[in-house]
């Protein structure tokens, strides 16, 4: 499983807002349910060798275990307990993860479910990733522990205890999400334990953090958590360097709550960036492509330096949460754009675990002779495509927007400064146009169709003239109609 992140990497950033990637390296990718040991080892095999700046994984702490359905992925956002026990691997595993990924900069990640502990209807027992007793009846989590007074229970004003109207800020933030038992965070214990959980994680060498479901939290209870937050490791990190905190609000506007509430924590995830890109690509609503030259905040999205921006997620990959049917996935026919991201299992169902024994036990990641996964694993951030884009951001970081071209219609083309070059054909006819590129002169190997390997391209050239152009001829029947070039793959 995974997901890109492309993170939108703009000029100064600084505190919890700076991704803390290395130089150069521009992208996070989602291995959602990956065990720590198959982490460990892309990281090291695929991840920096391919320029990927972190990855962020599954939720790490201890969680209820759900058989009915069988084992579903969701059962990760049910914690029971802090401990670092979970079908990902158990602690041991996890501090090698994170040490064998740092020492080759590629950093973790985490996704952290600090709004909530699991369903109130658990029941009692030990049916959790550790083998921890609770009761969701009395509201107790011993292994924390937290028990009734550490809950929400006596703020929430709806009579059913669940958030029932978005409209409401105070049910958002105070009431049950889907039955989850609410912690009450504006306690100092809760706060302190949230905090203890999370300096643990930064102490062993994660980088930063998803805070799931932040909308569900008051912003002040964020920032007094955060505040609390020890600096990054400095076995790894500059000394003073602050986690990277991206917060998970949803906001397609027309809710009282919105991200910018959020600015003063950290990113925040802008979901308009997924939608509205794939209502383009479907042509929907009128949309055309040539109406991306001001893609960005000229579309009303929230400030660079505060999105963390992505394609599809792992809710909205699978009908949940937010986006709707506009979001491109990788199950969209022919590549429309492999902008793509998260992954899912072979199966349409919204609940389906990742890939496991007849025990429940994850399994392996295996590798493929043509280094696609095994396993029943999908691997989108091993396709050519997005393992090039990826590395094409890389190489123009930091360049500016530059040379836009459009025909009035779905064919658009632009650069980054001089050191990449872009050109898609989104048009149901042929595209034959002269275009100038910025780059400098000389054969560049498109790395869509191909790639430079070993001096050679195995895919199409490109050849930028002494002025600066070159001729893009691209097929709206292509497998991927578009074609990419920058200064690292010229010939
Ligand atoms: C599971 C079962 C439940 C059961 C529960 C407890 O499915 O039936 O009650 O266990 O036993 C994930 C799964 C859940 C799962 C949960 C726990 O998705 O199905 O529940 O684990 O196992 C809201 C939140 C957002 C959340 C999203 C799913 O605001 O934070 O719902 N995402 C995160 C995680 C997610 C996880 C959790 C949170 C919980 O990424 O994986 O849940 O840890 C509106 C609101 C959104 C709201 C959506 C969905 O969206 O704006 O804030 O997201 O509704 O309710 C248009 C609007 C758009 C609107 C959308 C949908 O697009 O523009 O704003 O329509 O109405």
């Amino acid at each position: 499983m995974k997901l890109l992140l492309l993170l939108v990497a703009i000029g100064l950033c600084s505190a919890q807002y700076n991704p803390n990637t290395r130089a150069g390296r521009t992208s996070i990718v989602h291995l959602f349910e990956w065990r720590w040991d198959d982490i460990a080892a892309e990281c090291e095999r695929y991840l920096a060798p391919n320029g990927f700046g972190g990855v962020q994984i599954s939720p790490p702490n201890e969680n209820v275990i759900v058989s009915n359905p069988w084992r579903p992925w969701y059962e990760r956002y049910q914690p029971i307990s802090y401990k670092l026990c979970s079908r990902s691997g158990n602690e041991q595993q996890f501090r090698d993860m994170v040490t064998r990924c740092n020492n080759v900069g590629v950093y973790i990640y985490v996704d952290a479910i600090i709004n909530h502990m699991c369903g109130s209807g658990m029941g009692v027992g030990t049916h959790s990733t550790c083998g921890s007793y609770f009761n969701t009846g009395s509201r107790d989590f011993p292994a924390v522990p937290y028990s009734s007074w550490d809950f929400n229970d006596g703020k929430c004003r709806t009579g059913s205890g669940e958030i029932e109207n978005y409209g409401d800020i105070y049910q958002v933030r105070d009431c049950k999400l889907v039955g989850l038992l609410d912690l009450a965070l504006e306690k100092d214990y809760v706060r302190g334990k949230i905090a203890e959980f999370m300096n643990n994680l930064i102490n062993i060498g994660v980088a930063g953090f998803r805070l799931d479901a932040a909308k569900h939290m008051w912003p002040g209870d964020l920032k007094a958590i955060t505040d609390r937050l020890t600096n990054l490791n400095t076995r790894w990190f500059p000394s003073g360097a602050r986690p990277f905190i991206y917060q998970e609000v949803i906001d397609l506007g027309g809710e009282p709550i919105s991200s910018s509430q959020y600015f003063g924590i950290g990113r925040v995830t802008e979901f308009k960036y997924g939608a509205k890109l794939g209502t383009v690509i479907r042509k929907w609503n009128g949309e055309k492509m040539a109406y991306l030259k001001n893609w960005g905040e000229g579309w009303g999205f929230m400030p660079n330096d505060r999105a963390l921006v992505f394609v599809d997620n792992h809710d909205n990959q699978r009908g949940h949460g937010a986006g709707g049917a506009s979001i491109l996935t990788f199950w969209d026919p022919r590549s429309t754009i492999k902008l793509t991201t998260l992954l899912r299992f072979p199966d349409q169902n919204d609940w389906i675990g990742p890939p496991s024994y007849s025990d429940g036990s994850t399994k392996p990641v295996t590798i493929n002779a043509d280094t696609t996964c095994g396993n029943d694993w999908v691997c989108e951030h091993r396709w050519r495509q997005i393992k090039n884009m990826a590395i094409f951001r890389n190489v123009v970081d930091g360049q500016p927007f530059s040379n836009w071209w459009d025909n009035g219609s779905n064919q658009v083309a632009f650069g980054r400064g001089n050191r990449g070059f872009i050109v898609f054909n989104n048009d149901d006819w042929y595209m034959d146009v002269t275009l100038y590129t910025g780059l400098p002169s000389g054969t560049y190997c498109d790395v869509i169709s191909g790639q430079k390997e070993g001096g050679r391209c195995t895919g199409r050239q490109i050849t930028v003239d002494g002025t600066g152009k070159a001729r893009f001829q691209i097929s709206n029947n292509d497998e991927d109609p578009f074609a990419a070039i920058h200064v690292d793959a010229k010939l």
